[in-house]
């Protein structure tokens, strides 16, 4: 069903914003202000604004090193400026400015975080998801995953362990064509990855992962099935990532003319033509909402330059639980 012209405007809103976010932080990591490696997410706007739109509060959700899309959109908007203090290292970052661009997660929006190693979270999500379960919740869980991380045999094991339990796992495995430099075909035997859905008697599906719309679609039809107990899904976004693997690297292993043939499926302008020619909706109106989102994120940027750095005795802090009472232990 398509979105109404409300709901399609808002999650145009979110994609607007997420690209111009990373935008800047692509900017401030190239010029050094942004410490360590940044995994750009430009071009994959509409698998992440749209799960994450599908989702509620309570849901867990895993991102995944180039999550800063998801990250933002689950954050509470208040906090936004503070997901970028963290990429930029600060203090005032939703962790302190210890986690930085992969290591960040706000569990007042169960975004559990990620931690540097690919297909971990794949299997630590059903943790989460098994709670849901044995407190008798509606919540699901979604971990994202690139095509190179589907091929981590941790994958086997979360999916294998999910569909016998019949856990509430949304696997949103997002297909931007390549690990690093390796094109997915070269290191899976499948044309569709979400194929790997059937060895585990579940549902996949293959999905245009630059459509918003059709994105929100997929994302429910998993959710609900979650919701009713009846296990997990592997969503398969196919997409495409503008830049490097990391800001910094000249993706010189694409052939001629890829990138192009995708900006042209860009899920920011593909959004925009719907607004206009299926909801009439006026230039104005598209074009305020950038300004908007302009402000918005001059407000993070000049919160996150003007913010102070950690000082060096914090280090100690959070590296033990403060009082942490754990059932049936003393
Ligand atoms: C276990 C493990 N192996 C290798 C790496 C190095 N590494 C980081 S990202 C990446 C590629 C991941 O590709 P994909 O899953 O397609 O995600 P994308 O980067 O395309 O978003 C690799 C190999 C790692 N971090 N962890
Ligand atoms: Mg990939």
């Amino acid at each position: 069903m398509a979105l109404t012209k409300e709901h399609l405007l808002k999650v145009y809103r979110d994609m607007v914003l997420i690209r111009r976010f990373e935008e800047v932080v692509e900017k401030y990591s190239i010029n050094g202000t942004i410490p360590g490696f940044i995994h750009l997410s430009i071009g994959q706007e509409a698998a992440q604004a749209g799960v994450i739109d599908a989702l509620k509060v309570t849901d867990y959700k895993f991102p995944d090193h180039r999550g800063h899309g998801a990250i933002v959109l689950s954050s509470f908007p208040e906090e936004r400026k503070r997901i970028m203090a963290e990429i930029f290292g600060k203090k005032t970052g939703i962790n302190g400015g210890r986690g930085g661009s992969m290591h960040i997660n706000d569990l007042s929006v169960r975004n559990m975080g990620f931690n540097g190693i690919q297909g971990s979270t794949v299997v630590t999500c059903l943790g989460t998801a098994f709670a849901s379960v044995y407190n008798k919740t509606d919540d699901v869980t979604v971990v994202f995953m690139g095509d190179g991380t589907l091929g981590e045999g941790t994958c086997h094991e979360s999916m294998n362990l999910a569909a016998t339990w019949k856990l509430p796992v949304i696997y949103a495995l997002i297909n931007n064509q390549y690990a690093i430099s390796t094109f997915y075909t070269d290191s899976h035997p499948q044309e569709k990855l979400s194929d790997w859905s059937k060895g585990y008697g579940v549902p996949g599906e293959t999905v245009d992962g630059n459509d918003i719309e059709v994105v929100i679609e997929a994302t429910n039809r998993a959710i609900e099935r979650a919701r009713k107990g009846e296990g997990p899904t592997l969503i398969e976004y196919m997409t495409y990532r503008w830049q490097g693997h990391f800001s910094g690297d000249p993706a010189a292993y694409r052939p001629d003319g890829e990138l192009e043939k995708w900006k042209e499926r860009c899920p920011l302008k593909l959004a925009r033509q719907k607004l206009i020619e299926t909801h009439a909706v006026a230039e104005k109106v598209i074009h305020d909402i950038h300004q908007e989102v302009e402000e918005e994120i001059e407000a993070y940027l000049q919160f996150s330059l003007e913010s102070p750095v950690p000082v060096p005795e914090d280090s100690i802090l959070h590296v033990y639980a403060d009082d942490v009472q754990v059932e049936g232990r003393k």
